[in-house]
């Protein structure tokens, strides 16, 4: 795209943004992908050359849950050495450029709140969370090593898991009611890196259009929910999401 269209592009986000009294934002593994953490999906992707359903099922933990274990682990590991980047920043920026906002991430790196966001809804839990699967105690995972050992719960000495959600799992209850009233009540609603192939995720952005909100599309890839955004910006976040943020101060000052 030239660069003359792609400022148009970003004024006229800026321009919706800006008018809107409530802003909700639908997160995936592409944000943080720019901060070295791979997506799921495509070649790259943690699955790749692996099952989703050997790693990310309340089955494939009963069978073998060591192996999910060592899977989660070794992420956690990659996981503490990751920082937020331009992209995570652009939309701490939004938030306090907009009346009400709403991050409702599918991600579970935690890396929004390390960048400072503040009402975020993490519909697929934190990969740094340990919850007992006995007594469902949950504890904060150490970021300075550990990484090799299963952990055990502090009280009752069963076997923690990972503090995600798998395929076939409730999502928490309170996070996806609170994301589906954003989508139904917002008027702009950014869908930055995400497949859209999850649900219920990607079906907040169905309802978001639905209910009359402009939709917005940041996603170097096409996807199945592209021909119904209002917008694509076929652009990385994390140039994308700081071109907006400049261009919703510029109209702030002109
Ligand atoms: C960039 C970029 C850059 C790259 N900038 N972009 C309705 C229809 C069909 C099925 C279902 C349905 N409702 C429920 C289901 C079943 C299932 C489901 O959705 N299945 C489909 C896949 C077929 N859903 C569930 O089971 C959910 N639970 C549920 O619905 O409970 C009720 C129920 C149960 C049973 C039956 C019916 C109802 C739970 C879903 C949990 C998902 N969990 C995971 C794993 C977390 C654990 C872990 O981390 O190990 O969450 S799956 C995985 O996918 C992860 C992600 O959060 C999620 C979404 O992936 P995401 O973020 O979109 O990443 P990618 O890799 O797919 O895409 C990255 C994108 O970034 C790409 O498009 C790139 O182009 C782009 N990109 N660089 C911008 N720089
Ligand atoms: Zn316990």
């Amino acid at each position: 795209m030239a660069a003359k269209a792609i400022d148009d592009c970003m004024v006229a986000v800026a321009d919706r943004l800006r008018r809107a009294q409530h802003v909700c934002c639908l997160i995936g593994a592409g944000i943080s992908a720019e901060s070295g953490i791979p997506t799921f999906r495509g070649p790259d992707g943690f699955w790749a050359g692996r099952s989703a359903f050997d790693l990310a099922t309340p089955e494939a933990f009963a069978r073998d849950p060591e192996t999910v274990w060592r899977f989660c682990l070794w992420r956690r590991s990659q996981l503490v050495t990751k920082r937020p980047n331009a992209g995570h920043h652009a939309l701490v920026a939004i938030e306090r450029l907009v009346p009400q906002f709403t991050l409702v991430t599918q991600n579970v790196d935690g890396l929004h709140r390390a960048a400072g966001s503040a009402n975020i809804l993490e519909l697929h839990g934190n990969l740094m969370v340990d919850r007992c699967t006995a007594c469902a105690l949950e504890t904060q995972a150490a970021t300075d090593g550990g990484f090799e050992t299963i952990p055990i719960c502090p009280e009752c000495r069963a076997m923690m898991r990972p503090g995600v959600v798998w395929f076939g799992e409730m999502l928490s209850l309170d996070a996806i009611q609170k994301a589906d009233a954003a989508a139904r009540s917002c008027q702009a609603m950014l869908v930055v890196g995400t497949s859209s192939v999850v649900h219920p995720a990607a079906g907040l952005a169905e309802m978001a259009r639905l209910h009359g909100a402009f939709t917005v599309e940041i996603n170097p890839e096409e996807t199945p929910l592209s021909r119904i955004m209002n917008m694509c910006i076929r652009m990385p976040a994390g140039e994308a999401l700081p071109a907006i943020v400049e261009a919703m101060n510029s109209s702030d000052r002109g």
